[in-house]
């Protein structure tokens, strides 16, 4: 994998984790309204899958969406100033933490009914379709929504379609605080997609490499005329469901077992070991990142709050 593609990966999972961490101090001084539901762990993931898309290819987001805007483009003051509730705000401030995105990015504000994103992305994969567009759609999904029927109208009728589809399903473990043994009768999460029909994959989602290659060859099949495709990516997600929740349903062994898969940490160690970075400059990076992330917050900050006459902007009939 060139340098190029490996210092940028590493750049943008960084940039996630440290703008969460950014945002979870400001939420617990009481200075970000709502909720949050962090990201930490789970950033090969979006990091993998957008770095192959461009503007023009499109992701839809989940209730978890900070990562996904991010790999995919979405200006840091305009999701900071949204999730402070500002007009300057990637949708005017009427969003919040749950709904961030930036169309022009291709990032279709998120979607926080689990699993309602899917039907739309079908939606969505069939409009490039008919257009005959030679994009891509991205949609990613927790292992909580395969069991909602949103999900199976939604793959079944990409999969009669053959639409020009990528379903990214990242397997954190957990719904909420139900575990993944709970809620399917499949051995494999990826069993159930037989059933409709759709090829489906497993990949490491702790290691954004192989999360990278995964997609990569997935777009060049739907090149061809094939798809759509389910990607499982086994990843964990390294704190509570949401800030309300202090994790009492998880071992301590379970979570240090994959926090010692940490997909920053292991990059940063094969950065250094390949000889790309080493240990000085890759404190400058966070350097310079933090000092982006309080740029940002001095922009969200100083920005106006929205003006309520133009909250119809944002309704449709
Ligand atoms: C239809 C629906 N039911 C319940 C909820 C409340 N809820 C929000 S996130 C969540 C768990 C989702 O789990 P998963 O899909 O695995 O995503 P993860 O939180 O692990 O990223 C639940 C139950 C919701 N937002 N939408
Ligand atoms: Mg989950």
């Amino acid at each position: 994998m060139n340098k190029k593609l490996l210092l940028s990966m590493h750049r943008k999972m960084l940039t996630i984790r440290l703008f969460e961490e950014k945002l979870n101090s400001l939420f617990l001084q009481g200075q970000i309204p709502g909720t949050l539901h962090l990201y930490n762990g789970q950033e090969a993931c979006a990091v993998g899958v957008c770095e192959n898309l461009n503007d023009k290819d499109w992701i839809l987001s989940t209730h978890r969406p900070h990562g996904h805007a991010i790999a995919k483009g979405v200006s840091l003051q305009s999701m900071m100033a949204e999730l402070f509730a500002k007009e300057t705000g990637c949708c005017g401030g009427f969003g919040g933490s749950m709904h961030v995105g930036d169309i022009n990015k291709g990032s279709v504000p998120a979607i926080a009914i689990v699993g309602g994103n899917i039907p739309i992305a079908t939606g969505v994969a069939l409009s490039f379709k008919m257009q005959k567009r030679k994009n891509v759609v991205c949609c990613f999904l927790g292992d909580g929504a395969i069991n909602e029927g949103a999900f199976h109208e939604g793959v079944n009728m990409a999969s009669i379609w053959g639409l020009p589809l990528i379903f990214v399903c990242e397997n954190n473990l957990y719904g909420a605080s139900t575990r993944i043994e709970n809620m399917i009768g499949v051995e494999k999460l990826t069993d159930r997609l037989k059933g409709y029909g759709v090829k489906s994959f497993s990949v490491d989602g702790m290691d954004v490499t192989k999360v990278y290659t995964m997609i990569n060859n997935l777009i060049k099949k739907i090149k061809f005329g094939q798809g759509p495709f389910f990607l499982e990516c086994k990843t964990y997600r390294f704190v509570g469901h949401s800030r309300s929740d202090t994790n009492k349903y998880r071992q301590k062994s379970e979570e240090i077992f994959w926090k010692k898969k940490d997909p920053i940490i292991r990059i940063e160690k094969k950065l250094v070991k390949e000889k790309i970075l080493d240990t000085l400059s890759i404190d400058k990076i966070h350097e310079e990142i933090k000092h982006e992330l309080n740029q940002a917050v001095k922009f969200a900050k100083s920005s106006p709050h929205p003006k309520i006459l133009n909250m119809k902007k944002y309704v449709y009939a």
